[in-house]
């Protein structure tokens, strides 16, 4: 008797009521984890909208490789280079991006280089700032190997920097024994050098050859500090 008069005592009526309270607390517990949830994203989203806006990749080439080099040599040390000017000081570098060509052994082991420089002078390979050596690899030809630089603190205050691809396998006078760089020979600006093996000088790269000047195809990523 007593269950059924419970049972009883909650008429259709109520059940609108309890309905309604509960829609109501529901609604509320909605607006509150919208509250409590959406600054997070907003201000997530602004962090991510502020480093892409000081994040610059710095580069003069148009994407599209022409032809691609090696230094042409039976000795080690040769390096293709670009320079490179920050839009703004202190500038951090963070990553570099090499352009491998499809010919010659494209998966071969390179070094990375960074040095101080000018865009008038050639590198100057007594201003190395790399802390510890690096190098890198592509998994197969034509393709952008990117370098992380996170961990080697590069920072420059004033001027430029260059960033060079160094031959540590001898790629024989055809090039066919190691890797190859992307070359752009579209409008060239003068930023590119050449250098043939560990003994010998950087000259500009419209220097060697006859086909005038053309850009490295190697790319930096800077962030202000
Ligand atoms: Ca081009």
């Amino acid at each position: 008797m007593k269950k059924h008069s419970s049972e009883s005592f909650i008429k259709p009526a109520h059940f609108l009521g309890l309905g309604m309270i509960v829609l109501i607390l529901i609604l509320s517990a909605c607006g509150n984890s919208e509250q409590s949830s959406d600054p997070g994203i907003i201000q997530d989203t602004e962090a991510a909208d502020v480093l892409k806006e000081n994040e610059v990749e710095l580069f003069y080439d148009d994407g599209t490789m022409e032809a691609h080099h090696s230094p042409w040599t039976d000795n080690t040390g040769g390096q293709l280079a670009v320079v490179f000017t920050p839009p703004f000081y202190p500038a951090v570098l963070t990553s570099a991006q090499f352009l491998v060509g499809v010919n010659g052994i494209p998966t071969t082991t390179l070094r990375v280089r960074v040095y101080k420089g000018s865009v008038s002078g050639g590198p100057d390979e007594d201003q190395d700032l790399l802390s510890s050596e690096m190098t890198a690899s592509a998994l197969f030809g034509h393709q952008w190997v990117e370098v992380d630089f996170s961990d080697q603190n590069v920072i420059i205050t004033s001027g430029d920097f260059r960033i060079a691809m160094e031959w540590l396998t001898p790629p024989g006078n055809r090039g066919e024994n190691a890797q190859f760089l992307g070359m752009d020979y579209s409008k060239p600006d003068r930023r590119s050098w050449w250098k043939t093996d560990s003994s010998s000088n950087w000259k500009r790269i419209g220097e060697v050859a006859d086909v005038g000047d053309r850009d490295c195809m190697i790319r930096a990523t800077v962030i202000k500090k």
